[in-house]
């Protein structure tokens, strides 16, 4: 199923036209240096070489060539030819290709253009026939489609409308739903005495009668064995107002489905009881473990998105007039001698919800290091297995709702779910094909290194396995007008010499649903707030920042304390850019002079660290300091792993009237920016993935472009600036900020929605259960005759001797 066609289609011409002259004179240039990927920004600066003309540019770029290079994503050269990838809006490819001899035009497929593209890396792979198409859209290609850019990620609302046609079609399918639902052996909802559409049909307006005549508070079991007989089993609701709210929404349904009602009762039904959450790699852990490497927003948004999750199901569990115990399991990896070596932990903050560790097992035993998330791949299919068994064992019976984490917790929960039959939702948090430029089409360089033919293979495997995709932004799944999305970059991609995948995923397809998490209210709450807390702290905070003395917790120190404090904290990961913002400080006299700067993230001694990237931070880091004579402006602070002081933070920066910065290349969401803003910190955020949507630049605090050193430090001064002529305006941003959060940025949003999206998909996929076995097969292969293979080119670590555990 591959891409051909998008509006532009239409406009491209046959040949170029006008201006026939420069643009033979741009084509010939492109093509000069032979076969080649240009980026945009390539293709431009040879056009402004070639054509220095100002005015001779303006009309190429009115042009048939200049409408293409406005939408152009990257071009393959390849002499005579150049095709361009133009994308005129999130999800809409087109493949131009343009000879630069006779400027002849003509359309390709995503298929024809990655094979020319292939030529440049691996032409003998290129020209075999017979090479791997990996075509995951031949499967599903008559399950429905959003079709406009705008509704991308809002698949609930458009499945939604599409079960209202397919309950028209065939009411019974839903009756059999109905018959299929139960816990723990206990049948809800309906029995065998209602099997049939009609039957239930009748039976609704009987029971709607008899209900009316009830005092509306009166407990379901006061008439539960009424109902037993009449074929309804418990679950419509907790008392006669309720029951009957939910018989008519279903009433009316039978009668004439629309979607406002199908959302109604699929909120009802009960449905999800148990949830098992995989988050593999890092140190999962409550405590001392924020902002170790893989260590970072991911446990937070899942010990948050867990104890929203569970206040949601007791909700639901005791309007439904249920007394079942929801349980959630979170699974990650036991890491012997480590913080995160017990097997079974509470969740703080819960009744019902634990974390479950299995620790990593090879022939040689369990696996006693950390291992990377790059590294980590050939243990997953024993943890999968070990994990499955235990699972069952605690809930005694499957979970009702699988959700993965990341590449390596994805792949785990499809593998569970496929086996198992489980409904399963993936988060991706961050898929690292788009953080590193090029990565797909130079794999073969980066693998030994990062392993991305086995983590791009287990990224499609758990898109294409998942019911639905929870994603936190647009931009997760489409990009943005210039930009392709994260998901988006696995439409049509190629591995060359490995796989060429024709169709790796549809972002127009429903399952995608933009559901953005929150800040945890208790810590994360408004600087001008009296909270006991926060006093407690205080000293604590003072003393890390503004104490003269250097030890193993901060160096560096600030002179003035009068001055406003911009603040950044995060991971030491080379694309969390800690160092780039401490460079644009250094040079930047007026910013130098205006602020102080206070950085929290990694550990001082590099040889302690055991991630590459981090290393490599740390000893920059060092050497900016001495390079730019920062200490007296600027305070280094290690990461702070356990989190109950970080609200206190953000609160005190935010006490100095100065700002968070978060200067990332890129950032998939951005908790920290949510964190901050929800404390009234003014935040500047980079422009490059979800902090550009959860800002609004100007209003509820400011973009930053990481590339663009010195626009982004000027950027700050000029605010820092404007603060010291006019004190109100630091408060309107703070105020604008939290306004914001508290519209679109919390869990209790959040947790609606996902239960809502488990309710609703599970039913959709018992709809298209042909589809999703068809899939699952090829799926299955795919895992098998690729994943496999792949993986058994990373080592293990207990290939390498272990050291001896530490004594007791
Ligand atoms: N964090 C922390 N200590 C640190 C660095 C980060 O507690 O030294 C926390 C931070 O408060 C936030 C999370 O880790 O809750 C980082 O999440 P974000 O989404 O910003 O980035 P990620 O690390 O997931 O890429
Ligand atoms: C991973 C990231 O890189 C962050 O941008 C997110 O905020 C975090 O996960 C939670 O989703």
């Amino acid at each position: 199923m591959e891409v051909t066609s998008g509006s532009l289609g239409n406009a491209i011409p046959e040949a170029m036209g006008e201006n026939r002259g420069n643009i033979k004179r741009c084509l010939e240039k492109y093509i000069e240096m032979g076969r080649r990927v240009m980026k945009p920004n390539q293709l431009m600066d040879e056009l402004e070489i070639v054509i220095n003309d100002v005015t001779q540019r303006r009309l190429v770029m009115e042009g048939d060539l200049g409408k293409i290079l406005c939408f152009t994503q990257e071009a393959v050269v390849i002499p005579p030819n150049v095709v361009f990838t133009v994308r005129e809006n999130p999800g809409n490819w087109q493949y131009v290709k343009v000879n630069s001899s006779n400027l002849s035009v003509e359309a390709l497929t995503s298929t024809q253009y990655l094979k020319l593209k292939e030529l440049i890396f691996d032409e003998n792979w290129a020209k075999d026939e017979n090479v791997l198409e990996v075509d995951f859209g031949a499967l599903d290609f008559t399950l429905p489609r959003l079709s406009l850019s705008s509704s991308i990620g809002n698949g609930l609302r458009f499945v939604s409308l599409k079960l209202g046609d397919r309950v028209n079609d065939k009411p019974q399918s839903l009756v059999d739903y109905l018959l299929s639902l139960e816990h723990q052996g206990e049948k809800l909802m309906i029995n065998e005495t209602l099997n049939t559409a009609k039957k239930l049909e009748m039976s609704l307006i009987l029971a709607d009668v008899f209900l009316s005549e009830l005092p509306k508070d009166t407990p379901f079991q006061a008439f539960e064995l009424r109902f037993k007989e009449w074929g309804f089993e418990k679950g419509w609701g907790e008392n006669a107002r309720r029951v009957k709210e939910t018989m008519r929404i279903l009433s009316e349904i039978l009668q004439a489905p629309d979607s406002v009602n199908i959302d109604r009762f699929f909120a009802r039904i009960p449905r999800i009881f148990n949830v098992v959450i995989f988050s593999v790699r890092g140190y999962f852990g409550q405590t001392d473990v924020f902002g170790l490497p893989d260590t970072g927003g991911q446990v937070v948004y899942i010990l948050d998105q867990v104890k929203a999750l569970e206040k949601e199901l007791l909700h639901r569990i005791n309007s439904q007039g249920l007394n079942f115990k929801p349980q959630i399991l979170v699974v990650t990896r036991l890491i012997p001698d480590t913080k995160c070596n017990q097997e079974f932990e509470p969740i703080i903050g819960t009744k019902h919800s634990n974390i479950l560790r299995i620790p990593f097992v090879t022939e040689n035993g369990i696996v006693r290091r950390w291992v990377s998330r790059f590294d980590i791949y050939p243990y997953l299919e024993r943890f999968t297995k070990d994990a499955t068994t235990k699972i069952l064992d605690i809930l005694e019976g499957k979970p009702d709702l699988i959700i993965g984490n990341y590449t390596d917790g994805n792949l785990v929960a499809s593998l569970m779910a496929n086996k198992l039959g489980i409904t399963q939702a993936t988060i991706a948090h961050a898929l690292e094909k788009t953080k590193y430029e090029d990565s797909d089409l130079k794999w073969k360089e980066f693998d030994l290194k990062y392993h991305f033919s086995s983590q791009f293979t287990a990224d499609l495997i758990s898109m294409n396995s998942a019911d639905f995709i929870i994603a936190s932004t647009y931009q997760e799944i489409a990009g943005n007008k210039e930009k392709a999305g994260q998901y988006e970059s696995h439409t049509s991609f190629t591995l060359p010499g490995l796989y060429r995948v024709v169709s790796g995923i549809n972002v127009f397809d429903p399952r995608f649903n933009i559901v953005a998490p929150g800040a945890d209210e208790s810590m994360y709450f408004p600087f001008t707030s009296q909270d006991g807390n926060f006093i407690k702290f205080y000293p604590y905070i003072d003393e890390l920042l503004y104490s003269q003395n250097e030890n193993d917790e901060h160096i560096g120190y600030l002179v003035d304390k009068k001055k406003p404090i911009i603040f950044s904290m995060a991971r030491f990961d080379v694309v969390k850019n800690l160092t780039g913002l401490t460079e644009w400080y250094a040079k930047n006299k007026r910013l130098r002079d205006l602020v102080n700067l206070v950085i929290v993230g990694g550990f001082f001694d590099p040889s302690k660290s055991k991630d590459r990237e981090e290393t490599s931070e740390i000893k920059k880091m060092h050497s900016l300091i001495e390079k730019y004579q920062l200490k007296g402006q600027f305070r280094w602070i290690t990461a702070k792993t356990v989190q109950t002081r970080n609200g206190d933070f953000y609160r005190c920066i935010a006490d100095t009237r100065g700002a968070f910065v978060q200067p990332a290349h890129y950032e998939a969401f951005g908790l920290t920016v949510i964190e901050a803003m929800s404390c009234g910190l003014v935040t500047f955020a980079t422009k490059h993935g979800g902090p550009a949507e959860i800002i609004v630049d100007g209003v509820s605090g400011f973009h930053i472009d990481p590339s663009n050193d010195e626009e982004s430090s000027n950027k700050i001064a000029d605010f820092f600036e404007k603060c010291k002529m006019d004190p109100n305006y630091w408060n309107m941003f703070s105020t604008e900020g939290l306004q914001r959060i508290n519209e679109c940025y919390t869990w209790k949003i959040y947790a609606n929605k996902v239960i809502n999206m488990g309710n609703t998909y599970s039913y959709w996929r018992y709809l298209n259960k042909d589809q999703k076995l068809a899939k699952q097969r090829y799926i299955q292969s795919f895992y098998n005759l690729q994943y496999r293979n792949l993986v058994k080119t990373i080592p293990m670590l207990s290939d390498i001797p272990q050291p001896p555990p530490p004594p007791p």
